[in-house]
């Protein structure tokens, strides 16, 4: 199949809290370059976004800073559009899913199918909340993680250790609006029938399309391994597109049956506004020879791989995608990146932090993008990588070609001579770069791509530190303005190759050069600059970055993780409860423990250990010393000194780090697993037994 025009759409972010690096890396970065190269290489594309402003997340946010759902996704709508604006991803729409053309499209979508006979009603049992009479949705429940054991992990997911769950297996699952216990009630939903589309979904996915990456390939295979069964597509919630079918008051479109739904209506809101530019909406979606290709995050594979395409099959007029490059995920400084934890870069916050450095963002994500398997965000990166690669390499090369020639040639590009065989090899090497970049951007191999487009700097940054023009000036100025002249015709070449990555610097580097944008069909040629041709202003087109603006982003962090550590801590003592009784002893068992009463004559931490302190005790019998493994429950381990305290004294001695603990100190665990030691209520004589 020859494809016409090629329609790519990117996961529809939910409008309950800004965008961050993760979504950046995994998604609209990745997505972007895709587009920038088409467009650069003159085919048919249109890119499209957009908000996804239903679903339970939204009304979660509203809950919680006390405005409507409706103000949570105008406010987050914009901040999102901002940031994407700001970072160059060159959409040709972003709308949002609470559009009346949304709406309707994706309420008579469902109607189509719904007239056809292709969902089947189903009643089940779900939690329902008895004093507010409404049901409740995974993410509303809470309780304790049946894995790690967390509080407050979701009926979806635990945050803390990232187990996939489901509302049943939560341990005293609760209302998370409320914290009121739940029970279950019976309600009627449709459902998308996916063990009927099983065989189509195999042969389509698993026979045709070999060629998706391994990860998308392989999540898509095990799904289908498992065997497909049905899916509701309606919930009970008040927030949505209402489910256009009499019976079905209260309940809404499953926000994930709407939202994909939503790249559809956000072309034709585009299609519809300007079809003399755009052409029609159904030529993009339902034309064989439009090639789709979905830009998502791993969480979403089963979505867009499975589900969207069993409703577009199911609807029957439209295409299917033929690609769905989807990443891994992105997390930051070692911990997954999470909205409700605050933990993550924000790009609106980027941008006021970092103005005019969207592209070393881009260019550290893609250096990094998540594209095999999960990778890290750090700061420390992020530095090395804008110091040691854009500015060393990049910026360097361009900045002592152009400085050189306003040095030398009065700013004008100057003639070339006859190009010796070095300059020759050099001219061939970076001939070769196109090549390279084109096989790799086909194969969504962004990362490898942009590391060729770096090559091609490398190559020009190598050419000058080898011929060294700034030594040949002193005798040679025909060969000096050879060199520059192919120096230049490198940089305007670097111009064409990055452009599809770092648009922003592409464009600097252009005026620096005097340049128009070009084609990248001229990416390789040598003649990009006619020679006496005036240079613009020179100035630098990357900074270096100093540890102190990185250490400020550190400390935030930092910042963040002690507030959250907190706010677990809160979450862990409102639910707390007492252990469950041990097993029965007797006084013999208990008698076997010799407890005694202790003065502290001195309490220090152990060197090289955060967990343990030693203690020295006046015991009334010569005196002795004890580990005790609660430092992180004494910063200030002086406030013990001249206490009395209990401790086991007939434990056999046992060295740790090279110091002999001769026993136990008795402590109390708190709800948030603070350790307070215990005492006597009044004063007795040291060795003094307990029992
Ligand atoms: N809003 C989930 C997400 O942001 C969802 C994507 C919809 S794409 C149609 O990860
Ligand atoms: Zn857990």
């Amino acid at each position: 199949m020859t494809f016409q025009r090629t329609l790519v759409t990117t996961a529809l972010p939910y409008a309950n809290g800004p965008v961050h690096i993760g979504h950046l890396a995994g998604v609209y970065v990745p997505a972007d370059i895709y587009v920038r190269y088409l467009r650069l290489k003159g085919e048919n594309v249109l890119f499209v976004g957009g908000s996804d402003e239903h679903g339970v997340p939204v009304t979660i946010r509203a809950r919680k800073e006390g405005i409507t759902t409706q103000e949570v996704v105008d406010r987050y709508h914009n901040i999102i559009k901002d940031s994407f604006e700001g970072f160059g991803i060159s959409f040709d729409v972003y709308s949002r899913t609470t559009s009346k053309i949304h709406h309707q499209l994706a309420s008579d979508f469902f109607r189509k199918l719904y007239d056809d006979g292709k969902f089947v009603e189903q009643t089940s049992e779900q939690f329902y909340d008895p004093e507010t009479q409404e049901f409740l949705t995974d993410r509303n429940i809470r309780g304790e993680c049946p894995r790690c054991h967390a509080a407050g992990a979701y009926g979806d997911q635990c945050e803390k250790c990232g187990a996939t769950l489901s509302p049943d297996e939560l341990i005293n699952p609760y209302n998370a609006i409320n914290g009121n216990p739940l029970t279950k009630k019976e309600t009627k939903h449709w459902y998308l029938p996916l063990d009927q589309y099983q065989q189509w979904l195999e042969e389509w996915i698993l026979q045709e399309h070999k060629e998706w990456r391994p990860n998308v390939y392989g999540q898509c295979k095990s799904w289908l391994d498992g065997g497909l069964r049905p899916r509701a597509v309606t919930r009970d919630l008040d927030w949505g597109i209402p489910v256009p079918v009499e019976g079905a008051e209260g309940k809404v479109l499953y926000v994930w049956f709407d939202a994909p739904i939503g790249y559809i209506s956000n072309t034709k809101e585009l299609c519809d506004a300007k079809p003399e530019q755009f052409g029609s909406w159904e030529t993009w979606w339902k034309d064989p020879s439009t090639r789709l290709i979905h830009f998502i995050g791993k969480d979403n594979i089963v979505f867009h791989c499975i589900v969207f395409p069993t409703m577009l099959k199911a609807e029957a007029s439209y295409i299917v995608p033929d690609n769905v490059p989807s990443n891994e995920f992105l997390n930051l400084e070692g911990d997954k990146i999470s909205t409700s934890r605050n933990w993550a870069v924000w790009l609106n916050e980027y941008l006021v932090d970092f103005p005019g450095k969207q592209d070393v963002l881009r260019y550290v994500l893609t250096a990094n993008a998540p594209e095999t398997k999960d990778n890290d965000f750090t700061w420390a990166d992020f530095q090395a990588r804008n110091n040691n690669e854009l500015v060393a390499i990049y910026g360097n090369f361009v900045n002592r070609a152009l400085v050189l020639t306003k040095k030398y040639f009065d700013g004008k590009v100057p003639a070339a001579g006859e190009f010796n065989e070095y300059d020759q090899s050099t001219i061939a090497e970076f001939q070769n770069v196109k090549a390279e970049v084109e096989k790799l951007l086909g194969d969504f191999r962004f990362r490898d791509a942009q590391k060729e487009a770096m090559n091609l700097a490398r190559i020009g940054n190598k050419y000058l530190a080898d011929t060294e023009p700034w030594k040949v000036a002193k005798t040679d100025m025909e060969r000096t303005a050879t060199i520059l002249h192919l120096a230049l015709q490198i940089a305007a070449n670097l111009s064409i190759a990055f452009e599809p990555f770092l648009p922003f610097s592409s464009a600097k580097l252009r005026q620096m050069l005097s340049m128009t944008e070009l084609q990248w069909e001229e990416l390789g040629n040598i003649n990009l600059l006619k020679e006496g041709q005036e240079l613009g202003e020179v100035s630098l087109l990357f900074e270096k970055i100093e540890d102190a603006t990185i250490q400020a982003q550190l400390d935030r962090l930092a910042n963040i993780k002690a507030a959250n550590e907190e706010a677990e801590k809160q979450e862990a003592l409102k639910n707390w409860r007492p252990a469950d009784i041990k097993e029965n002893t007797n006084i013999d068992e208990f008698g076997k423990m010799d407890i005694r009463v202790a003065t502290v004559l001195d309490c220090q931490p152990v060197k090289k250990s955060d967990r343990l302190l030693q203690f020295r005790l006046d015991d009334g019998m010569g005196g002795r010393t004890i580990l005790s493994g609660i430092a992180q429950s004494y910063p200030d381990p002086s406030v013990l000194v001249g206490k009395q305290v209990l401790f086991i004294a007939n434990f056999p001695p046992r060295k740790m780090m090279g110091i002999e603990s001769q026993g136990m100190i008795l402590s109390a665990v708190d709800a948030d697993g603070k350790l307070v030691v215990t005492t006597v209520t009044a004063p007795v004589r040291n060795g003094s037994q307990v029992g």
